[in-house]
Formats: structure tokens, C-alpha cells, sequence
């Protein structure tokens, strides 16, 4: 919507009766409530959002990064009703959700991959095969999961047949689809995942990658780029394959794709996120581009053809979640009697909050995404660490005394780390706080 005021675009927000007083309510131009706080009755609910765009004569719905963001349906319906959908064709976001569609599609196009099964798992027997092939710890993903959900590591061949049948059963409950595939398990990987740009006329470019090693439970908290690990020849490298993977869907729109980095800096292809990330703000820090703009643009049908980017500096974003980490991250809704946001140089903080606004408890905790900007990784830890100690929260328990724990440790700082980060560091209670 801020983006939307500056390219002089009117602005609907809709929202369920959870979020009445939330920041992007009172933004836009108009609100439509589409219902009470379950999503199957508001936010995922497409006849109600495509009723609000039609009463407010909306051109255009710009789906976020949530609920219906990577919903092909909600695509189809958008475009059926003369809506446009700022992202891409509901047949690319098709291929792109369905993980074994798009492993299967990326290989054709070149993109290196983890060796895995060919195809989904039809049997017991082709399991064993491909593990013995391939060699184990093997890992059972299902081909509609994405995002870590649903996962299972299968260190030795006695637990095969159990852990097929489990995450076949889990998918079939979490995603009415019992598909899996099976690949070789890559020991202690990062996460670096590259953003793409793709406009109507097929022009599709890369903007670099942001590493987001350091997670809990699938759930990032911090990401940055450039990646402390990935030289100017990797990043060529997973950028041409990145561009790769979304031309061969003849893709529209931003989009991200995701690859594991080993020890050795091979690089596979995981999956592709065909929507805006939460995680964008550091990318265009560095990039000095308005991703969101971009979208806009490209849904409009301009080319991107002739764009040149100059990276500069290092950026990185904590996530400023309503969780307690004193208690194993349990959400902490509640009133923001404080809500001291900070500021100066090379800070931005992207909220819906403000002070006397209360947490539901409805969503995500995500109450605000704090994203520095500097020259050097070693500024931008300096510039976080005093963002941090400028942000005062009360009311609510936020991750903000985690992540400056997190900043000041040797091995965040050395830059070398892996996805197994937060197994070892352990969160100590502040003294002072
Ligand atoms: C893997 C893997 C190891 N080997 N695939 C988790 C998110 C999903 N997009 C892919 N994930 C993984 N896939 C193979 N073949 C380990 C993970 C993984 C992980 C990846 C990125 C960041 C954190 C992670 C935590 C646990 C597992």
C-alpha cells in the first residue's frame, strides 16, 4: 500500500474482526471486513475477497505472502473474473507447489537437484531401491508439502518401510495428497535462495541470494545477504540456475528459488516460492529496488528488459516475532503498551503495530520485521545490535533479546554456520532488561 500511494494506485485492504485495528486497515484507502477470524471464513475464504474486490472495483489483488499468496485457484478465479493477480499464472504456481512436478521440471531446464527418486514413490520396493541407490540417510518429502512440512530422515534401511508409511499417512491428513519422493539427505546445509524477476515478455533476471541458515523449526529469523559464503562465481552460478528454473516455467512476477548449500558449496535446487517473501526488505536494501513496485509494474506488462542492478553493501533482517524465547518461542499476544520502533541510518522497520495495539492471537507472530543496511557484514551486525537496544517493546515477550544474544555469538560473527545453528546455541535469560 505504501507502494501503491506512491505510484498514485488507490488501496482496499480487506480483513477479518481479529485484525480491525491493525496498521493496514487504517492505510488504506478503504476496508472491507470479509469475517470472523478462522481463515476458512475470511482470509482463505475466495468467494468473500473476490466479493470485496468487485464492491470496490478493485483492478487488481495483490495476495501478500500468505494464505492465498501461492493458492493456484485464487489465481484462476482472480483472472476468470477479470481481476488480475499481481504474480504469476495459475498454472506456474501449480507446477511450482507440486515439489516433485518441479523437481522433474527444473532437471529438464539444467538445474542440479539432490539424486533422488525418479517420480513419486509407487511402493515399498521402489523406496529400498532408490535408497540403496542413492545410499543412505535418504530424506521422505511429500510432493505437496514445501517449506520443511512433513518431512522424514531415514538414517538406515530398518526404518524405511515404517517412515515411508508415516509420512505417506501425514500427507495424505496435512495435504490430501499421500504423494512422496525420496532424496539423498544432505548433511548440515545452508539455505540460500535466490530472487528471481520475471516480466510478461519473457525477461527474467536475478537479484542475488539471501541466506537464511538460521531457523527454528522451518520458521527463518534471520536473513541477510549478500551470504557470508557465496563468492561472485556461486552466485553467478545458482543465479543462472535460479533464472533457469523460472524461465522453463515461462514464469510472471517476483519469485524465489530455494537451494541447499553442502560443506563442499555444491548448490541443489529445493523449491520455488512464487510469491514475495517475507524476507524481501533485504534484498532491496542491497539492491536499492522496490520489489513490490516491480510487481506492480510487471503485472501492468512492463518489461524489465535493459534493467542493471548495483549491489551494494550488506543487509540483514530479524524477525521480530510475539513469541517468548524464555518458553520455547510460545506466542505472546497481547497489548504493545510500548512500541518504541528504531530508527536513523540504515534502519527500517516494516509493522503493523504501534503503541495500545493489541496481538491477536488468531495468526502469525510476526509483529515486525527490523532490517538493517550497511557497507560491511561486520557494520551491519554493529548497526542491528544498536537497532535492537533501540527497540522497546512492553507488554508482549518478543524474540528482540534472542536475536541480540544470537548477533553477538563467535560463530554468527565468523559467518560460518549451518542449519543446525539454534540446536546449539542456547538462549540465556537477560540480567537486565
Ligand atoms: C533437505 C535437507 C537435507 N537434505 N533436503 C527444509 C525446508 C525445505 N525447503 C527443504 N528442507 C530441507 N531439505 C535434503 N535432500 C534439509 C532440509 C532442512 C533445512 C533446510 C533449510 C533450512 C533449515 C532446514 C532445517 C531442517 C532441514
Amino acid at each position: 500500500m505504501q507502494t501503491c500511494r506512491e505510484l498514485g494506485i488507490g488501496t482496499v485492504a480487506v480483513y477479518s474482526t481479529a485484525d480491525s485495528d491493525s496498521l493496514h486497515v487504517r492505510y488504506a484507502d478503504e476496508a472491507v471486513c470479509i469475517g470472523p477470524p478462522l481463515g476458512k471464513d475470511s482470509y482463505l475464504n475466495i468467494p468473500r475477497i473476490i466479493a470485496a474486490a468487485e464492491i470496490t472495483n478493485a483492478d487488481a489483488i495483490h495476495p501478500g505472502y500468505g494464505f492465498l499468496a501461492e493458492n493456484a485457484d485464487f489465481a484462476e478465479v482472480c483472472s476468470s473474473s477479470g481481476i488480475k493477480f499481481i504474480g504469476p499464472q495459475a498454472e506456474m504456481i501449480r507446477k511450482m507447489g507440486d515439489k516433485n512436478t518441479a523437481r522433474e521440471t527444473v532437471i529438464a531446464a539444467g538445474v542440479p537437484i539432490v539424486p533422488g527418486s525418479e517420480g513419486l514413490i509407487s511402493d515399498v520396493e521402489h523406496a529400498q531401491d532408490t535408497a540403496e541407490k542413492i545410499g543412505y540417510p535418504v530424506i521422505i518429502k511429500p510432493t505437496a508439502g514445501g517449506g520443511g512440512k512433513g518431512m522424514r530422515v531415514v538414517s538406515e534401511p530398518m526404518q524405511l518401510e515404517k517412515a515411508l508409511a508415516t509420512a505417506q499417512t501425514e500427507a495424505q491428513q496435512a495435504f490430501g495428497n499421500s504423494g512422496v519422493y525420496i532424496e539423498k539427505f544432505v548433511d548440515s546445509p545452508r539455505h540460500v535462495e535466490i530472487q528471481v524477476l520475471s516480466d510478461q515478455h519473457g525477461n527474467t533476471m536475478h537479484l542475488g541470494e539471501r541466506d537464511c541458515t538460521i531457523q527454528r523449526r522451518h520458521q527463518k529469523l534471520i536473513e541477510e545477504t549478500p551470504s557470508p559464503v557465496v563468492d561472485e562465481e556461486l552466485r553467478a552460478k545458482m543465479g543462472a540456475a535460479a533464472v533457469a528454473a523460472a524461465a522453463a516455467i515461462n514464469y510472471e512476477g517476483a519469485g524465489t528459488v530455494e537451494f541447499l548449500l553442502d560443506s563442499g558449496r555444491n548448490f541443489y535446487f529445493m523449491e520455488m516460492n512464487t510469491r514475495i517473501q517475507v524476507e524481501h526488505p533485504v534484498t532491496e536494501e542491497r539492491y536499492d529496488v522496490d520489489l513490490v513496485r516491480e510487481q506492480i509494474l510487471i503485472a501492468t506488462g512492463a518489461s524489465i528488459a535493459g534493467y542493471t542492478f548495483s549491489p551494494k553493501g550488506h543487509s540483514i533482517e530479524c524477525r521480530i516475532n510475539a513469541e517468548d524465547p524464555e518458553h520455547g518461542f510460545r506466542p505472546s499476544p497481547g497489548e504493545l503498551h510500548v512500541f518504541h520502533t528504531p530508527g536513523g541510518h540504515g534502519v527500517r522497520v516494516d509493522s503493523h503495530g504501534y503503541a495500545s495495539y493489541r496481538v491477536p492471537p488468531n495468526y502469525d507472530s510476526l509483529i515486525a520485521k527490523l532490517v538493517v543496511h550497511a557497507d560491511t557484514r561486520e557494520e551491519a551486525i554493529e548497526r542491528m545490535l544498536r537497532a535492537l537496544d533501540e527497540f522497546i517493546v512492553v507488554g508482549i515477550k518478543t524474540t528482540i533479546p534472542f536475536h541480540k544474544q544470537v548477533l553477538q555469538t563467535n560463530d554468527f560473527k565468523s559467518g560460518v554456520f549451518d542449519t543446525g545453528f539454534l540446536d546449539t546455541f542456547t538462549y540465556r535469560v537477560p540480567q537486565v532488561s
